[in-house]
């Protein structure tokens, strides 16, 4: 079921479209226009099993959601939270500077500057609150960053992370292979 990926939903405060009752990751983005990027890792989470939710959170738009969301994330359960922005990115930084969390930001590529925009806002978060940035739209690394975190909590994300590690390598050692035919 791929409804909770729909885009141009609109979403009341805090009714989270939750994919699971108990989700340890959070994965908000500032506008349903981040959604393409977003979802890539949403899907990752999915694939692995993590139980997550997704939502939009604007720090400029919505700065009360923001709030309530990054104050209850942790008494909710969560363990880690992703937060994906473009232009002014602030949402990651915001948030991180409301929760214990560790909080995973992703700079998304807007129309204009090429996501450099973003890349510079989330990377160079003062000292004091950091926020771990990943690559622009890369939001498959910040979901498997998430599960290496979570892989702190419960070994049993270790093992999966492992075993994705594994085929990954297989994978390209077969194409490897194919080149030298
Ligand atoms: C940010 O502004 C969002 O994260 C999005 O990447 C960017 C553009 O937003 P919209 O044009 O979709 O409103 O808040």
């Amino acid at each position: 079921d791929e409804s909770y990926l729909e885009k141009g939903q609109s979403l009341p405060p805090l009714n989270l479209i939750r994919p699971s009752e108990t989700p340890l990751v959070g994965v908000i983005m500032g506008s349903d226009s981040d959604l393409p990027v977003m979802s890539i890792g949403a899907n990752i989470l999915k694939k692995f099993g993590v139980p997550f939710e997704l939502t939009i959170v604007s720090a400029h738009r919505t700065p009360q959601r923001m709030s309530q969301y990054a104050n209850e994330a942790a008494k909710r359960g969560l363990k880690v939270i992703i937060a994906g922005a473009g232009g002014a990115a602030h949402l990651p930084g915001m948030v991180a500077a409301m929760t214990p969390l560790p909080v995973i930001g992703v700079p998304v590529k807007g129309s204009v500057l090429d996501g450099v925009d973003s890349l510079h806002s989330i990377v160079q978060m003062p000292r004091g609150i950091p926020v771990a940035t990943v690559a622009i739209n890369n939001s498959t690394n910040a979901a498997l960053l998430a599960i290496r975190i979570l892989g702190a909590y419960d070994s049993k994300w270790l093992q999966e992370m492992q075993q994705y590690m594994i085929s990954m390598e297989a994978e390209v050692l077969g194409k490897a292979e194919v080149l030298e035919d």
